[in-house]
């Protein structure tokens, strides 16, 4: 057992080079156009902001929780991606669930806003139990069913 440990200490570190990292990052797409918009962009970005949601899960009471993200519109106009011309945007998740906005949803004020931390801490993938890494939150939808979990694409139309 005392020789093994350190080989199996190596292993473990080396491990940690080369064991795929879960590549974090969302698609934006409008015609030809596709933009991969990674994590660090959309956590640094200086127009996140902190709000209150009541979160209904399935067989649980809701609970108040403070969200972290960004407003959808501010994200595209950071990005340079001109939205006034479309009519409406498909957001898809990793496990097949997806919904469609219409245009103006977007334009409503604190309304719609891809989040990426909850109570302080990032959201984790559905892989890692969580409803992140980003969970799109329509704040004038109290019912969240269409609060898409793990989103990783958005489609201009
Ligand atoms: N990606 C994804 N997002 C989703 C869903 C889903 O199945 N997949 N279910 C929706 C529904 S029906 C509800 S009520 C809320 C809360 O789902 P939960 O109870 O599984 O947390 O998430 C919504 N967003
Ligand atoms: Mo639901």
């Amino acid at each position: 057992m005392k020789k093994i440990m350190p080989i199996l200490v190596l292993i473990g570190f080396l491990l940690m080079f080369i064991w795929p990292k879960e590549d974090i990052s969302i698609n934006i797409l409008k015609g030809d156009n596709e933009e991969v918009v990674s994590k660090d962009f959309i956590y640094d970005h200086p127009d996140t902001t902190s709000f209150p949601a009541v979160v209904r899960s399935s067989g649980k009471k809701p609970v108040t929780t403070e969200y972290k993200g960004i407003e959808m519109s501010k994200l595209f106009s950071s990005l340079n991606i001109d939205f006034s011309n479309i009519k409406k945007l498909t957001i898809t998740a990793s496990d097949g669930y997806r919904i469609v906005l219409k245009k103006e949803e977007i334009d409503e004020i604190n309304n719609v806003y891809l989040t990426f931390e909850r109570d302080g801490e990032y959201m984790k993938s559905k892989k890692q139990g969580g409803n992140g890494p980003f969970q799109l939150i329509i704040r004038n939808d109290p019912f969240s069913q269409r609060w898409i979990k793990h989103v990783d694409k958005i489609i201009l139309e």
